[in-house]
């Protein structure tokens, strides 16, 4: 069975073009709870600890400075089948690729600037959050 949680980031090209509200409204007009929320800016070492797991692939040194490069905004959110239903509302990875309305296509600007981050599994989405937010931090 789906879980019912995930986990997100607005990442720094987002955030620092101002769109942390308007993302936010999208979110939570889709039918998502906010669970936990804050802003951080990471250190490019928890950046390459969060993303471990693209350790081998070739965009992996950008993609640790690019997260560390500026504020971002985690959340865990919660919806019935949470993973897939956000996966949907965020778009492709590459927002050439994504589809209309979805946040991707209207805030991401490159593959690599693409506006949030999406779980791709319960599984991880769990870890994920784990990262973040202590249990004190879920409401
Ligand atoms: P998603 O975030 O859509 O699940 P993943 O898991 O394939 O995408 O990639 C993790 C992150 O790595 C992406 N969100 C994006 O920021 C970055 N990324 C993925 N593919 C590329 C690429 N070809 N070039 C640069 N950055 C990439």
């Amino acid at each position: 069975m789906a879980g019912n949680r995930t986990f997100t980031m607005i990442k720094p090209d987002a955030v620092s073009a101002g769109h942390t509200g308007a993302i936010t409204k999208m979110i939570e007009e889709a039918g998502f709870r906010i669970v936990a929320m804050k802003k951080v800016k990471l250190t490019s070492e928890l950046a390459g600890q969060f993303y471990a797991i693209h350790k081998e692939r070739p965009f992996y040194g950008e993609l640790c400075a690019y997260m560390s490069s500026g504020a971002i905004v985690p959340m865990i959110l919660e919806k019935d089948n949470a993973v897939e239903d956000f996966r949907k509302l965020i778009g492709a990875t590459d927002p050439k690729k994504a589809a209309p309305g979805t946040i991707r296509a209207l805030f991401a600007k490159s593959i690599d600037a693409n506006a949030i981050h999406g779980s791709d599994s319960d599984e991880n989405a769990a870890l994920e959050g784990n990262f973040f937010f202590s249990q004190f931090e879920r409401f």
